[in-house]
């Protein structure tokens, strides 16, 4: 139309106006040829609609109407994932059982660094090696790489989206099947959540590219694991109830948690219609003897169905543990990259294949590839240095089979302990967590009820309380939120019931919940709840927003805040992320497809009186300074 208007401008066509703008700028008159095309195309279909073919047919006969189908170009090796797609869940737990050798999922995106770094790995690392996994270890079962901490530390700590993480991953690895830890009804949480929270969490998960969801309980109480259980199911995941096991069930002095009481709680989660039956060791507790006895009954009694163990390397007898699971008929054992495994974190995957090499339970994994792959993890961790738990922890430690603590709480309490300045009085919290855990009746010991235990420990620590002065004091002393809440039953009920009269003592006339306390929560109101938040933040929100924010409001709303100020911080390099660049040193940062900013520091300026420095960058090139308040 301007062109049009221009034409038809009197002074223009009569030649009085100078004109030798327009001769000089020709590219001006370069019009994209698409709105001509378009219309020709138009033409031509319209012609053949209303008066036949423009070019001569040579028979009577009509094209076909179908939709060619065009073989597909095998750009991954084909992997587990095809066979799920192919078969849905419950063919694909089918085949997995029916598999000759012994199956291994990969913990390292996951349980690994969340037991020895912090579960600090960004996704910038992870995405890094993703295709080296997707072409190389295309014979795993599953990768775990999502769920538990990733989910809260992703946001909190890293400032960056942990949907964004999953649906990056399935894009660079899409013939692996996903696996992520649900902790049932408190999803990713460490509360119970209203149901439609775990609903619409299952669902988005699914739809962001998971497959296989670990659900357990942190009491082993089955109605918060059906719930979890039915979200996945209903989401269309593969579900893989797992028994959280403690105790040891070679041990007969141990009565509590006894093979008995093992086979009734896999016998419901079977009869809640479980995919895959997970037995979820989070401490390292199961030692060989018993991984014996416990993995040999499930399998003589459940033939058909896929056992999965997890277990952590703790106290140095994982691999042994793993290699008695073997022979004892599990289908799946969880291990970690050799660089990555150990200690709090899950047994070597390399030790484990080649334990097992030329056996009839040989995993068929190259140990040439997982040595490439254990090279990048050796590599990659040495950015994480600021959270190595090596730093203070040498070796695995039987003392473990004594505290029952899990593998990432161990290393979190140390870290707390010693960024306390109170590394000394770590073995003291370690002896008190087995006193706290006898005083809350011996209960399952995993988020959060290992916090629970946790937190019981540190008070009666810091409080000089013993198991018998605690229980004298019980009704006077203030005790930590999370304990109360237990005694509550804001988690679930425990295994054999709450200790009394601890809890009396505690509670007085607090209320407390029967059963399952998701099932008297009203469910979250999202349309409301996109609403205020849209508000507050000023921008869209999306589902996953939305169901992140119901289960850690503040989280989220620190989040947003943080990247409003600070922007995509996900797509710096690790260690610019977390210490920044050095003076002089050259920075490029891709910020989105075919997108990239050249970042150089040139100078820090020196502190002025207002307390703020100066900084001077080049930015594409471009001379660019900031002032920063110095917060010294
Ligand atoms: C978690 O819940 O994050 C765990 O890893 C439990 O073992
Ligand atoms: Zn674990």
């Amino acid at each position: 139309p301007f062109i049009v208007n221009v034409l038809q401008n009197p002074d223009f066509v009569n030649g009085s106006v100078d004109t030798s703008f327009i001769e000089e700028n020709p590219q001006l008159f370069k019009f994209d040829s698409a709105p001509n095309e378009s219309q020709q195309l138009l033409n031509y279909i319209g012609n053949v609609l209303v008066n036949g073919a423009l070019t001569p047919l040579a028979t009577g006969l009509k094209p076909a109407k179908i939709a060619v189908h065009v073989p597909s170009i095998p750009l991954f090796p084909r992997g587990w994932k095809q066979v799920l797609e192919e078969k849905g869940p419950e063919g694909f737990a089918k085949a997995l059982r029916q598999h000759q050798g012994l199956l291994l999922m990969d913990t390292t995106f996951r349980d690994a660094h969340q037991s020895l770094l912090a579960t600090r790995i960004r996704t910038h690392d992870l995405k890094k090696i993703s295709p080296f996994v997707a072409y190389r270890l295309n014979g795993l079962a599953a990768l775990e790489n999502w769920g538990g901490a990733t989910f809260d530390v992703a946001y909190r700590f890293l400032h960056e989206d942990p949907w964004e993480r999953l649906e990056i991953l399935r894009r660079l690895i899409p013939n692996i099947p996903f696996q992520m830890l649900l902790r049932g009804a408190n999803a990713v949480g460490y509360a119970n959540y209203p149901d439609n929270v775990v609903y619409k969490f299952c669902d988005l998960a699914v739809k962001s590219g998971m497959d296989i969801f670990r659900v357990f309980d942190s009491l082993n109480y089955v109605p918060n694991m059906v719930v979890g259980m039915d979200a996945v199911g209903k989401a269309g995941g593969v579900i893989e109830a797992a028994i959280s096991y403690t105790g040891d069930v070679s041990n007969p002095d141990k009565k509590k948690y006894n093979v008995d009481y093992y086979m009734k709680l896999a016998d419901e989660l079977v009869k809640a219609g479980t995919h895959i039956l997970g037995v979820k060791d989070m401490a390292g507790l199961l030692r060989p003897q018993a991984a014996k006895i416990l993995i040999s009954r499930l399998r003589e009694k459940y033939p058909d169905l896929p056992i999965h163990v997890h277990t952590h390397d703790t106290s140095g007898a994982g691999v042994a543990a793993l290699l008695a699971c073997a022979e004892a008929g599990a289908d799946i054992v969880d291990v970690a990259v050799d660089t990555m495994s150990g200690m709090t974190s899950q047994p070597s995957m390399g030790s484990v294949v080649a334990s097992l090499e030329r056996t009839p339970h040989d995993t068929h994994i190259p140990l040439e590839y997982i040595s490439q792959y254990a090279a990048y993890w050796e590599q990659a961790r040495q950015l994480y240095a600021p959270f190595e738990c090596c730093l203070t922890m040498k070796s695995g430690n039987t003392d473990v089979y004594e505290n029952e603590i899990p593998g990432g709480q161990y290393t979190n309490m140390q870290f707390q302990a010693f960024s306390l300045g109170l590394g000394q009085q770590f073995d003291e919290v370690k002896r008190m967590y087995k006193v706290a855990n006898m005083v809350l009746g011996d209960i399952v010991k995993v988020t959060p009820s290992s916090k629970i235990v946790g937190d019981l420990a540190q008070f009666m620590v810091q409080n000089k309380l013993t198991e018998k002065t605690l229980l004298e004091k019980a009704d006077e002393l203030s005790f930590p939120e999370s304990i109360i809440q237990f005694m509550q039953g804001m988690i679930g009920e425990p295994s054999g019931g709450y200790p009394e009269p601890l809890r009396s003592k505690i509670l007085k006339k607090t209320p407390r919940i029967d059963g399952r306390p998701g099932a008297s929560m009203p469910p979250v109101d999202f349309e409301k709840l996109k609403e205020t938040q849209e508000e507050k933040h000023g921008q869209p929100m999306t589902d996953k927003d939305l169901v992140s924010h119901a289960l850690y409001p503040k989280v989220l709303d620190d989040y947003f805040e943080f990247r409003k100020a600070y922007g995509p911080v996900d797509k710096l390099d690790t260690r610019t992320f977390l210490v920044g660049p050095e003076i002089d040193e050259e920075l490029n940062v891709e910020i989105g497809r075919g997108k990239s900013l050249n970042i150089v520091t040139l100078a820090k300026g020196e502190k002025k009186l207002s307390g703020e420095r100066e900084v001077f960058f080049e930015l594409n090139g471009q001379p660019r300074s900031l002032y920063i308040r110095d917060k010294e």
